[in-house]
């Protein structure tokens, strides 16, 4: 009887329905030991995906299966982040209703992640844009209200008048002449500066804990360093200058200075306050330290928002100062140091902490957005000032889009909802007086900030999710993402979280437990992908010729995880000639076939594989496997041991074939029900090598092992040593550093 060759178009689909039929991917809300893998949802956009897409979405697909394997209840969901600008312009362009356009783009989404045979539990699919959802982004935002976080206030917002919206600083690009202004993100116009009244959040008031508690969590340190940068915090001294009464101003209150060397005062011959161009102010400042009369001036260099906004100018110490006292003629006067107690007792200088970070421009006057639940009453305003504010009662959340034909801004830059007349006039809830609706709607970072909640609890109608269901789901245990989005959208929805977490709305103090990144693929020219380009590749093409599985292994074999990689279809073609070899492989299955080379070949790929997984070093388990399939192919037999063992390790990376060859081998239940396979402790025929063990960087033992122990093992073993142990004692390690046969180094807090 001839062997059927390996068809992927027979098998993929057929498992693909069997999975779904059975809810092997559904994650059930307690009981066994939990993990939860996150992977950033997508905005379904009308292109649909390209195959730099499901990088991510396979390599935490890996993990999440290889946990199912290792016994744990997963759960891996997915959904659509789908608020936003393409669609809404889309609309504008073509009269069609935003919510109809949506569906249809995540329905082609869905098929296609579908067809790649990831795991995903698509019963607890959610979209931002379902009224469903966005009730609860409303409800948030109103307890951010009623607790004063949520307040309106003029803000100069980068205003671009071609797309005629307000801009978040992030979606300004800077131009390449640093001093013109910086361009829309989306159409390259430059952007303008406009004031509007806006609604803020108060996320500043989370700066100190933003920075701090990144000490709770395992992000990669550049990840942490950018969010540090971004909220940037500083630690300096506040100092006033009195100012010397004049024309320009009668009062002489003090005008504060920012400095982080308060011992350089003496040497203060000016002070900068922050302006548009350079210029003497005509008031004068009196140094406390030197009793002089200094004066005070506007400067470029001194940043608005940055400490106080001035500072006192020492150009013997300070080169920006110096250049600005050469150019205009001030004073540069050579000083002696004073020290910080005799500023204290001079000055009356107050130690302060800064913060780079400014609170959050919450509105936009757009479309496709969650309209903010709040009423304005001009009666209540009148009858109290101030409070005209009303929160929309929770009974009637969601505020739902009204369905409008015309989806342009006014030309006065307001929301298209602004021309909702029927929609906007309401009810006041407290007073029951005519009152309007606002116009404006969230930014797109507000369904993202709590959506990896909504997943432990989809589908709940009481609750944004219930606290029970939380706790056991809480926090995600692997959260990977695009480096693009490791400052702003982590910063937003640990501020979200850290908020809930003190109204005892969600269990712990941060939501994502250990954060990863993937690069980009890019087209075989090494362009971004791009429809103008013409250069994108599409997974479906790819899936039809030469089935998902080969496309997941290539998409995992294609370079180191977090590096950006080129498109090269050769490398597909590879793929799948492994995936026949492993096919030819299971015809010459026999119950005991002596293979003890193989055996230990097996054993290594196990252990490399198991561990690589963890590490995201997808590029080399697929190295490893594809070394032992050669292997098993040059056997003129292989035992049916050695083979299950093999379909188990590379299920997760070909799940559909691992799936057919389990079963023809006889197997009646699915291969992902199996437990992950152990790797055989090594003898240790390699001999001992010796490694040193330091704590915080210092040498304090030493140990020998078998070379072929892996960081996790050896440093089990340190940690038991007496000598380490003793260090190490009621202390979290924050750090462990390990060199392969020379030294492991724990590191913590003292
Ligand atoms: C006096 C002085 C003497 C300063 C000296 C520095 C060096 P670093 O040092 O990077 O942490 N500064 C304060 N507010 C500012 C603002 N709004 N825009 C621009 N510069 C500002 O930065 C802190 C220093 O930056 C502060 O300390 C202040 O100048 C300046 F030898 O005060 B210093
Ligand atoms: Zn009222």
């Amino acid at each position: 009887m001839k062997e059927q060759g390996y068809d992927p178009k027979k098998i993929e689909k057929k498992w693909q329905k069997y999975w779904e039929s059975k809810k092997l991917f559904q994650a059930k809300d307690g009981g066994k030991k939990k993990y939860y893998a996150l992977v950033e949802f997508p905005y379904p956009s009308g292109d649909g995906l390209h195959v730099g897409h499901p990088r991510p979405y396979i390599g935490l697909d890996i993990i999440a299966r290889k946990r199912r394997m290792e016994g744990y209840n997963v759960l891996y969901p997915m959904g659509w982040d789908a608020f936003g600008l393409p669609t809404e312009n889309y609309a504008i362009k073509t009269g069609i209703q935003p919510a109809i356009v949506t569906k249809k783009n995540s329905d082609n989404f869905r098929r296609q992640i579908k067809l790649l045979g990831t795991s995903f539990d698509w019963s607890r699919e959610i979209n931002t844009t379902d009224p469903a959802y966005y009730k609860w982004t409303q409800w948030i935002f109103l307890q951010f209200f009623k607790q004063g976080l949520a307040y309106k206030a003029k803000a100069k917002i980068n205003w671009c008048p071609s797309c005629k919206i307000g801009l978040a600083n992030e979606e300004v690009l800077a131009s390449e002449n640093k001093d013109a202004p910086g361009k829309c993100e989306r159409c390259g116009s430059a952007v303008e500066e406009r004031e509007k009244e806006q609604w803020m959040l108060g996320i500043t008031k989370y700066a100190d804990r933003l920075d701090k508690d990144l000490d709770l969590v395992d992000y990669p340190e550049r990840v942490k360093t950018s969010q540090r940068n971004w909220i940037g915090r500083k630690e300096g001294w506040e100092i006033g200058f009195r100012r010397v009464a004049s024309k320009a101003s009668e009062a002489n209150e003090a005008i504060q200075i920012f400095t982080t060397r308060p011992e350089t005062i003496y040497g203060a011959t000016f002070i900068a306050k922050a302006g548009k161009q350079d210029k003497f102010t005509g008031e004068y400042a009196i140094n406390p330290a030197t009793n002089e009369k200094i004066p005070i001036w506007e400067a470029e260099y001194v940043m608005e928002g940055v400490g106080s906004g001035a500072i006192m100018g020492v150009p013997a110490a300070d080169d920006r100062d110096k250049v600005f006292a050469e150019k205009y003629n001030l004073p540069i006067k050579n000083f002696d140091l004073i020290s910080i107690e005799d500023v204290f007792a001079k000055t009356g200088a107050k130690k302060v902490t800064t913060y780079k970070l400014r609170d959050w421009v919450f509105s936009r006057q757009r479309y496709w957005g969650e309209p903010i639940p709040l009423i304005y009453c001009e009666s209540c305003n009148h009858a109290k000032a101030g409070q005209g504010w009303q929160a929309v009662p929770e009974k009637d959340l969601p505020v739902k889009l009204p369905k409008v034909k015309d989806f342009k801004p006014t030309e006065n830059g307001d929301s298209p909802l602004a021309k909702a007349d029927k929609w906007i006039k309401v009810k006041c809830p407290k007073c029951k007086a005519w009152a309007r609706r606002e116009t404006d709607v969230m930014p797109n970072w507000a369904g993202s900030s709590w959506y990896y909640l909504r997943y432990a609890d989809p589908k709940n109608k009481k609750s944004f999710a219930d606290f029970k269901k939380l706790k056991y789901w809480q926090p995600v245990d692997w959260y990977n993402g695009g480096m693009e989005h490791t400052t702003l959208h982590l910063l937003y929805s640990r501020f979200w979280h850290k908020f809930l977490y003190d109204q005892k709305l969600v269990p712990g103090r941060e939501p994502y437990q250990k954060r990863t990144s993937h690069g980009f693929i890019l087209a075989p020219d090494g362009q971004k992908m791009s429809k103008s380009r013409g250069n994108v590749i599409n997974p479906d093409t790819m899936v039809e010729r030469f089935g998902a599985d080969a496309l997941r292994l290539y998409e995992m074999f294609i370079g180191p995880f977090e590096q950006t990689a080129s498109w090269n279809e050769d490398g597909l073609v590879g793929t799948r000639r492994f995936l026949e070899k492993v096919w030819r492989v299971s015809s010459k299955i026999k119950a005991k076939a002596n293979n003890e080379n193989l055996d230990s070949l097996l054993n290594q790929c196990v252990k490399k594989v198991g561990e690589d997984i963890e590490a995201m070093k997808f590029n080399t388990c697929v190295s490893q496997m594809m070394i032992l399939a050669n292997a098993m192919e040059s056997e003129e037999s292989v035992s049916l041991k050695t083979f299950e063992t093999f379909l188990k390790i590379i299920s997760p990376f070909a799940p559909h074939l691992a799936e057919e060859l389990w079963n023809k081998l006889g197997h009646k239940t699915s291969i992902t029900l199996e437990a992950w396979p152990k790797a055989q402790a090594v003898k240790e025929a390699l001999g001992e090598v010796k490694i040193i063990i330091q704590i915080n960087g210092k040498v304090r033992d030493e140990i020998l092992v078998s070379p072929t122990l892996t960081q996790n093992e050896v440093s089990d073993l340190a940690q038991k040593r007496e000598v380490a142990s003793k260090w190490l004692a009621g202390k979290a390690i924050k750090k462990t550093i390990f060199i392969p046969n020379r030294l492991i180094n724990f590191v913590f807090d003292n």
